[in-house]
Order: structure tokens, then sequence, then C-alpha cells
């Protein structure tokens, strides 16, 4: 029998100002996008009371800058009045975005409201004058927390109890974007050895249940915020039951959705069918979207083609709106990008040996590819004849695919010399 029930939910991210993609749409959809993290918030707002849910966990990075805007503010503190009205407890922890800091400017929340100071705090959840749970939490005390987070938390408790942590952090086995400094660092046996029933972490944009009982859980961001950032987002409705028993379910909020749309295009492909195509990819992709949303695509064509080498004649904002054009009946999505990956029906051997430039680069990249020794001496004279080090010597410990580069040749160059001609 059901307990309780919670929304787990982190990286509202309110105030994104979405700078890159705005200026890459049209000015009426970047207001939709700019807009969207604060529609995410009410979507989650309307999936709380639909559920009637007893709290819910804000798991960091509420707001994208550590200044928290005003609008963020009075957003969030929107957001907490509705849920005092219904009896939904908040329990908010800060992220490396919204380090906890008293700004001159604050508002104020309701009583349901618990926001986790920078030092380590347990709460206890009542329900009928009982105590069903203890949530465990600690906020961010700087962009650049520094401190051992998951050191702050105890094992000293009641175990027949439920207990949720809440931790904005960085699981260190979970695969992150290229480059990206670990924050706070943990790692799974250290969750677990907390012995704590559910955590409900922030800082990972992906939703993941790492594991179950205990359960290690990131929400995922309520709204994509960079286009790689794809399909639906939204928060994890928990459901505890008495011997504690737990079951989710993915709610999507997210008011924009950003994806990639493959295109597949055949050899004899007209125009016509171009565009019929990319109707019938976009529409079977909203169609079958369980969300009521916008969409930002990424169209991507594949495929070995005659329209190929029309695809690579127009430059990408070219295509955008063409493409926008043909197909625009309402405004349900735009597109943002295209991804031409696809490939000419002329064979290797043709290029090959063609007497133009083209045929000679390609003869000698596939030479290039057979001999290394050659191939380090041609870096050599490079590097002599341009008479910089630095920037060839980069080259080199890059270690260029020839194979990379001669696919691209291929791929991209027949048509230049064909115009020139
Ligand atoms: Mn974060």
């Amino acid at each position: 029998m059901k307990l309780f029930s919670f929304i787990h939910a982190s990286d509202i991210h309110l105030d994104t100002p979405f700078v890159n993609i705005s200026s890459s749409i049209n000015e009426e959809y970047a207001t939709t996008l700019r807009t969207a993290p604060f529609t995410a918030l009410e979507n989650l707002l309307e999936v709380a009371k639909l559920k009637h849910v007893d709290f819910v966990l804000l798991s960091g990075d509420i707001y994208n800058g550590e200044e928290k805007s005003i609008a963020g503010q009075i957003a969030l503190q929107k957001f907490a009045r509705e849920l005092y009205k219904e009896g939904i407890q908040l329990f908010i922890i800060a992220g490396n975005h919204d380090p906890l800091r008293t700004t001159k400017y604050q508002l104020e929340y309701p009583p349901n409201t618990v926001i986790f100071p920078t030092q380590y705090h347990v709460v206890n959840f009542v329900k009928h004058s009982k105590t069903l749970a203890y949530i465990h939490g600690i906020s961010h005390s700087s962009k650049e927390e520094s401190r051992k987070l998951i050191d702050y938390f105890t094992t000293d408790f009641d175990p027949n109890t439920f207990h949720i942590g809440m931790l904005h952090c960085t699981v260190s086995s979970i695969p992150q974007e290229k480059g990206k400094k670990q924050y706070v660092p943990c790692s799974i046996h250290e969750l677990q050895s907390k012995k704590l029933h559910y955590w409900a972490l922030g800082h990972i944009h992906t939703r993941n249940i790492i594991t179950e009982y205990p359960h290690i859980v990131y929400s995922g961001n309520t709204q994509g915020i960079k286009s790689s950032e794809e399909g639906p987002r939204g928060v994890y409705y928990v459901e505890v039951s008495e011997n504690k028993t737990i079951s989710m379910k993915f709610i999507p909020t997210s008011a924009v959705i950003f994806d990639t749309i493959t295109v597949e295009l055949e050899e004899e492909d007209t125009l016509d069918i171009f565009f019929i195509k990319i109707q019938e990819a976009i529409d079977s992709y909203v169609r079958v979207s369980t969300c009521t949303s916008h969409y930002i695509f990424t169209l991507h064509f594949q495929g070995i083609t005659e329209l190929d080498r029309l695809l690579r004649a127009h430059p990408e904002e070219r295509w955008i709106q063409d493409i926008e054009t043909y197909l625009r009946k309402s405004f349900v999505f735009c597109i943002q990008n295209i991804r031409i990956d696809t490939q000419n029906i002329i064979p290797i051997e043709d290029l090959r040996g063609r007497e133009d430039l083209l045929g000679e680069t390609i003869r000698i990249l596939e030479s290039l590819q057979q001999d290394t020794s050659r191939r380090a001496e041609l870096f050599e004279k490079v590097k002599q004849q341009i008479g910089i080090s630095s920037k060839v010597d980069a080259l080199k410990e890059m270690d260029i695919s020839i194979e990379h580069i001669l696919e691209n040749v291929q791929k991209e160059c027949p048509y230049f010399f064909e115009e020139r001609k």
C-alpha cells in the first residue's frame, strides 16, 4: 500500500539565456525557448497537483545564474505558494549554478518550503502526526564547491523509517561531456554506504536510475538547455509503500524538445520526394511524441543519393529557410541545424582517375595512407615552408587520419571542380 509519494526534479535552470541557440532560430521561437524553463516549472506544478504528491524535491541548479534573477525568484515563490495551497511540501538544495548565499534581494517563501543550508541538515516529513520519512540534504556554498559533501552524511539514524538524500554531485562512473570538470565527485559505493533508501541527485542533465535498492537517481533537467540535450526532459514521480518498495514513473515537463530527425535519402529521390520525406519524418515524430510541446529539430540527411550535389550546393541557412517555407503549417516546430551526411554516387575509382586537382589529391592521400615515413616527411616540409612550429606540431599530434580526410574529400569536393569547368 502506498505510504507517501513525491516528485524528484532538478536542474530547472530558470533564466538560461540560450545565447547561441536563440541567434540561430527565428525570434518568435527564441522567445518561446527563453521562457521554456519557466513553463517547465509550471508543468511540474501541474504534475504535483495532479498526482496529489506529499512533497517535491528540487536537487539544485534551480537558477541558471548565481545572481538568482528576481523573475526566477518570483517563479519559484509562485510555485512554492501553489504547492502550499495544496498541502504539498517543498525541499530544495542549492547546486553549483545557484550556490546558497544571502543576497540583498531575496523573496520570502511560504512555510511549506525548506531550503537546505550549506551545513548538512536532516528534516522529517510528517503525515497524520507520524514521521514517514527523513530528508537529508546539503547545499553548495560556492560556484566551485570544494568540500566533499557526501562525507557529511551520517549513517546514525533509525533504519526502519524511509530515508532520502538530496545531493548535487557527479557520480564518478557516469559518462560526462568531454572536458567537463567533475563537480563534487562521489562514487556509487560512497552513496550506497550511507544506507539511505533514495538518493535524489542533481547536476547531470540526463535522467538515470543508476541503482535500485538503494535507489540512486538523477532525474535530469526539466527542460533541455542545449541542443545536444535531446528528447523529452522531466521529473520522476515516486511512490513509496509501507514495506519500502519504490515505484517510479518518468513524467515529461519540457516545453521545448530538442531532437535530431534522420531522413534517409535514396539514389533517385527527386526534390519533391525530398520535401515529402522530411514532412513525413517530422509528422511521425510529433505524432508519437507523448508531450504537448514545441520542437527544435536538427535534420540529418544520409544515404547514397543524387541529391547529394544539391544538398551541398546551398548554404545551411538557405536550406533551413527553404524547408521551413515548404513545411510550415503551424508554430509547432522549427529547424535549427542541417547535418548533411549523404554521399554522391560517384565511385572513388572515377575520382581517382580524374586529370584534375581532385584526382591528384586523392592519389596523394591514398599513397600517404600506406606510407608513414612519407607522412612525417611531408609534415616536416610544411613546417619549414610556413615557418611556424607549434601549429604543425599540433597537427602531427592530432594524428590526423588520412582516411578521414579522404572520406571528406570524396564526399564534399567532386562538385567544386565541375562547377568551375
Ligand atoms: Mn549543476
